[in-house]
């Protein structure tokens, strides 16, 4: 019926053990502080938090576990991105069955090892197991490190080698064989600019389609994107903003900020034009860490952002009901 809501679960992460710099824990509350879900809830939309990111802040794994974090690499430090990298699925998972448009917020991102097997596993329930999951990745970094690779240990740099199944033998994440969800070839990265030489070869021998920052000069980036995204041969989609993809300007409480990154305004405009045209279900904001400076630009960075993806997802929500 046309007078149906988009439902739009927000899903906290709120873990930062996956990062070297501690605070992202305190990303999901902080943006709610800000105001998020209010600015969110317009009309044609209810906008609800799926889990109260305050209660899982007072939980085991929480603020507490965060306060005298076991060295990057320890099983102690990779048991808390497990327990949340875990929950983070399961509640993804359910939110998609239930046909919810998914918004992650970090959180680092180890978080996407979580969200992008959750929407796997939630979509080969409601749409088939042969379901092509696409996965939109905008980063100054890779994360496609494996135990072997990384220079830091750090489980943030990590994600996509579990979900691409680059290191299924060690399963760092905790999530099991099923894990594999996105092929090499339905993975599209935009942003890159600071890889590791594990991560160089990966992509080459891979074949995995990616814009480095020094291939966007000159180049309209929703174009780009969109004749990219156009010839992968995929039915859903997921995009993942990592903040420090964007230029540090916009959004410079980051725990690793690289230089010369995405302009905001051509990340908007991409991602109206990406709305428009693709079945994207998931969007996730990783890197969030108010105890840096400059959390209020992230916030009206992440904000601005969220506010086009879900007008997007709405109108294309409102256009499937209608036709219905
Ligand atoms: N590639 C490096 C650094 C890094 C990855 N993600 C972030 N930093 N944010 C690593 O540790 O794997
Ligand atoms: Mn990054
Ligand atoms: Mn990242």
């Amino acid at each position: 019926p046309s007078d149906a809501l988009l439902q739009v679960a927000l899903i906290p992460y709120v873990c930062g053990a996956g990062a070297q710099t501690p605070g992202c824990e305190q990303g999901p509350l902080d943006f709610e502080l800000r105001g998020l879900s209010d600015a969110l809830q317009a009309s044609g939309r209810d906008v609800w938090w799926s889990v109260d990111p305050e209660a899982l802040l007072a939980g085991p794994y929480g603020s507490s576990a965060h306060r005298d974090l076991p060295p990057l690499g320890s099983d102690e430090r990779n048991e808390i991105v497990v327990w949340h990298v875990r929950g983070l699925a399961d509640r993804v998972e359910e939110d998609v069955r239930n046909g919810a448009f998914v918004v992650t917020l970090g959180g680092d991102h180890s978080m996407a090892a979580g969200s992008i097997t959750g929407l796997a596993r939630g979509l080969k329930k409601t749409m088939g197991a042969d379901v092509r999951l696409g996965l939109l990745w905008l980063d100054a970094h890779a994360d496609l490190n494996t135990l072997a690779t990384t220079p830091s240990k750090a489980l943030h740099g990590m994600p996509l080698s579990q979900v691409l199944g680059l290191d299924v033998a060690h399963d760092p994440f905790g999530l099991g064989h099923d894990a594999v969800v996105v092929a090499p070839s339905h993975l599209l990265y935009a942003g890159l600019r600071d890889l590791d030489p594990g991560e160089v070869d990966f992509i080459r021998d891979m074949n995995i389609h990616s814009f480095p920052m020094r291939d966007l000069v000159g180049k309209d980036l929703a174009s780009t994107l969109i004749a990219a995204m156009a010839a992968m041969d995929v039915d859903v989609w997921a995009i993942s903003l990592d903040l420090d993809g964007l230029d540090p300007a916009f959004a410079p409480a980051v725990g690793t900020p690289v230089a010369g990154g995405l302009n905001h305004s051509d990340v908007l405009q991409a991602l109206r034009a990406i709305m428009d045209r693709f079945d994207v279900r998931l969007f996730e904001v990783a890197e969030h860490n108010p105890t840096l400076k400059g959390a209020g630009v992230n916030y009206q960075t992440a904000l601005s952002t969220l506010q086009v993806v879900l007008d997007g997802a709405t109108q294309r929500f409102k256009i499937r009901s209608d036709a219905a």
